[in-house]
């Protein structure tokens, strides 16, 4: 099986606004460090040769933690650096046009707001749902939030693996207990952090209780 749903459990995006004097790479290996258990590479301003030397050194750290990486967006940087996967929103190509490119054994995961979208995301090919704004954000301007009861209902539309996405962290993350998401799916809460290995545990033992059962 190409996605195993254990491995969606603490879902981190990058992002680069809080990089200071560390690297994106060393950030993401802190991450990894802490227990993030899946990662994608999210770059919305870099060119496409600076996105292409970008996925390619965070699959270098991805492998050596055996974590899977998706490339959100471009399916061609996914192919030429050989991630694992691509992550898409529902503005963005299709998943059945994203499988065609990318191949049967390739991650596809797809951004879903509605019970709708989520089941003709699953229909079209794709492996996983990431379901938001789980709750209020600042990290994407655009997101709205979704209630709680749409994020239970899409879990229980679709057989695919749900992650929960938006403003998740340490102090509001337990409120999705019992929801029947996989995984929660994190950047300021990690990233903004001043020591982000810190924030990936407690992110990490959370995830644990949040999909226990
Ligand atoms: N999609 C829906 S909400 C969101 C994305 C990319 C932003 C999540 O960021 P944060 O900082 O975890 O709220
Ligand atoms: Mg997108």
């Amino acid at each position: 099986m190409k996605i195993d749903k254990e491995s969606l459990r603490l879902y981190v995006i990058t992002d680069r606004t809080w990089i200071k004097e560390s690297s994106l790479e060393e950030q993401v290996e802190e991450a990894l460090k802490g227990g993030a258990t899946f990662l994608q590479l999210r770059e919305k301003q870099l060119s496409d040769d600076e996105f292409l030397e970008q996925a390619k050194k965070i699959k270098y750290i991805t492998d050596k933690y055996k974590i899977p990486l998706v490339i959100n967006d471009n399916v061609e940087i996914a192919i030429k650096s050989d991630a694992d996967g691509v992550h898409i929103g529902q503005k963005d190509m299709n998943a059945s046009k994203v499988r065609t490119l990318i191949g049967d054994d390739k991650i596809i995961g797809v951004s879903a707001n509605t019970v709708e979208t989520a089941i003709l995301a699953q229909k079209q090919g794709a492996d996983y749902i990431g379901v938001g704004a789980a709750f209020k954000t600042s990290t994407k301007k655009d997101a709205s939030t979704i209630s709680l009861e749409t994020i239970k209902n899409i879990c229980n539309s679709v057989d695919i693996p749900v992650v929960a996405i938006g403003g998740i962290n340490e102090e509001n993350a337990l409120n999705l207990k019992n929801s029947g998401i996989d995984g929660i799916c994190c950047i300021s809460a990690i990233f903004s952090k001043e020591n982000i290995y810190e924030a990936a545990k407690n992110l990490d033992d959370l995830s644990k209780q949040i999909v226990e059962n």
